[in-house]
């Protein structure tokens, strides 16, 4: 397609000259396809989010030590071949000005000779500074968006992941030879390209895994993400300011295939309010924070059990006015319990939350001047395996409920409530991170009556009777 190749060197021109406005770098680029008179170029098109790159160099060999690497240009790409298991192939990437880059690897699937490549950024020292190790054979592997800094050198190195006490099969000697060979098609080829996008208003901008360098997120903005290597770490701030009392706040993540999100919110200080753990493929919510007075922002960490060069996540925050019976966050142990009220004769109530990704919500309750029966149930959502326990003043477990299946109930009827003893009623359970409906949590409480029989401890004992009386307001604030 020449249309397509003329404005992919278009592309590249354009780049290379908003890049470093060097006139010796922009020389290079037009030269790519005509360099050194060696042996035919082979021209690959190679798309990218800003065009396309190429065409493509063939890779020189020796290339095994960083001081033998061939220079990548950026933007700019090298189809190549591992020779063996064993061999390394680097080149050499010269930032320029400080910018992000788009590092990407692919190669033929396994049933075409392809192997499981390992794509690694170096320093200028040999530091691994970024890793994509995402396999099978065949799986692009790349590094999205990796920050150079400005005048720095850096060396990405092609591998092929051999898995440890396996000896690797002798099954294709064509793969084995393809180096020698000079990358013949079908063999341990690879593409490798470098492209230095523009990020857009909305994207996350590397190197944020410092609060720092977190990016800036307003209430109801969107951004986008990449879980752009192995342990890659993002760190949004998200903006508090005109929260009013009664609003929560809630982050919504989108899924990326082939990860498990990870979402921690963190105090100014570095607290960790509130972290969460999604499932493979899912998106994952942190609903119902309830921000501390004061606060300025929340930092947002956001991680994966992998990393995806193709699928970016996308963040929202929002605000939501918190109902009459909606759970406010973090409460997730005893000493963040949410004060749900008094148990007395005929009390009664209802709690509306969500278990999103591994959260657990407490409940505290206290009793009146009388010894009552409580009664505590959990109707949980379709995707929740729900969990009800009840502890004691000191977090010990005094009744637990867990029979239900997924969208099942969950109860722990009459059981005895010493006059003004404290219980905590803790709700977790396995989740869907992304679950769109709350669970439903109620109690009822009423004065035990002598052998109407309730479980627990006896009632009206000495023992039981509480050190302080309670107070006239046992409300908590
Ligand atoms: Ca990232
Ligand atoms: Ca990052
Ligand atoms: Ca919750
Ligand atoms: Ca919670």
């Amino acid at each position: 397609m020449r249309g397509v190749r003329v404005a992919s060197a278009a592309v590249a021109v354009v780049a290379a000259v908003a890049g470093a406005g060097c006139k010796g770098e922009r020389k290079r680029e037009i030269g790519l396809a005509h360099r050194d008179g060696g042996p035919p170029v082979v021209i690959v098109e190679q798309p990218t989010e800003s065009g396309a790159v190429g065409p493509l160099e063939r890779e020189k060999e020796p290339n095994d030590q960083r001081d033998q690497a061939a220079a990548l240009p950026l933007p700019g790409g090298v189809n190549g071949a591992l020779a063996s298991a064993d061999d390394i192939d680097f080149y050499r990437i010269e930032a320029g000005a400080a910018r992000a880059v788009v590092i990407r690897l692919t190669g033929p699937a396994a049933d075409e000779g392809g192997v499981d490549l390992v794509l690694e950024l170096h320093d200028a020292d040999g530091k691994v500074v970024a890793r994509s190790d995402r396999g099978p054979a065949g799986t692009m592997e790349g590094l999205p968006g990796a920050p150079l800094a400005a005048r720095a050198v850096y060396f990405a190195s092609v591998t092929q992941l051999v898995k440890k006490g396996r000896p690797k099969k002798k099954k294709k000697p064509a793969a084995e030879d393809a180096g020698a060979a000079g990358g013949a098609a079908g063999a341990a080829t690879y593409q490798l390209t470098i492209d230095a996008p523009a990020p857009g208003a909305d994207d996350e901008v590397e190197p944020n895994d410092k609060p720092e360098a977190a990016g800036q997120v307003l209430l109801s903005e969107e951004k986008a993400g990449y879980l752009g290597w192995s342990k890659d770490v993002d760190l949004w701030k998200l903006s508090l300011v005109g929260f009013g009392g009664g609003f929560a706040l809630d982050l919504a993540v989108t899924g990326v295939d082939g990860a498990a999100l990870a979402v921690d919110v963190l105090a100014p200080d570095g607290r960790v309010i509130a972290a969460r753990k999604g499932q493979k493929d899912r998106a994952l919510m942190v609903r119902g924070l309830l921000p501390e007075l004061g606060a300025p922002f929340y930092l947002a960490r956001v991680s994966g059990s992998r990393s995806n060069p193709e699928m970016a996540y996308h963040l929202r925050a929002s605000s939501r006015a918190l109902g009459d019976g909606d759970e406010a966050e973090p409460n997730d142990d005893p000493d963040r319990a949410i004060a749900a009220g008094t148990l007395g004769d005929g009390a009664t109530g209802e709690r509306r939350g969500y278990l999103d990704g591994g959260d657990t919500d407490v409940y505290k309750f206290e009793a009146g001047r009388e010894a009552v029966g409580l009664t505590v149930s959990v109707d949980a959502p379709a995707s929740t395996d729900v969990v009800l326990r009840v502890l004691g003043p000191g977090g010990a477990e005094l009744a637990s409920a867990d029979n239900g299946k997924a969208g099942q109930r969950e109860e722990i009827a009459s059981l005895a409530v010493g006059r003004g003893e404290i219980r905590f009623v803790s709700v977790s359970g396995a989740a869907l991170g992304d679950e769109a409906d709350p669970y439903v949590l109620r109690w009822t409480s009423a004065v035990n009556l002598p052998g109407q029989g309730t479980q627990g401890a006896p009632t009206d004992q000495p023992t039981d009777q509480p050190t302080e009386p309670p107070t006239e307001d046992p409300y908590e604030q």
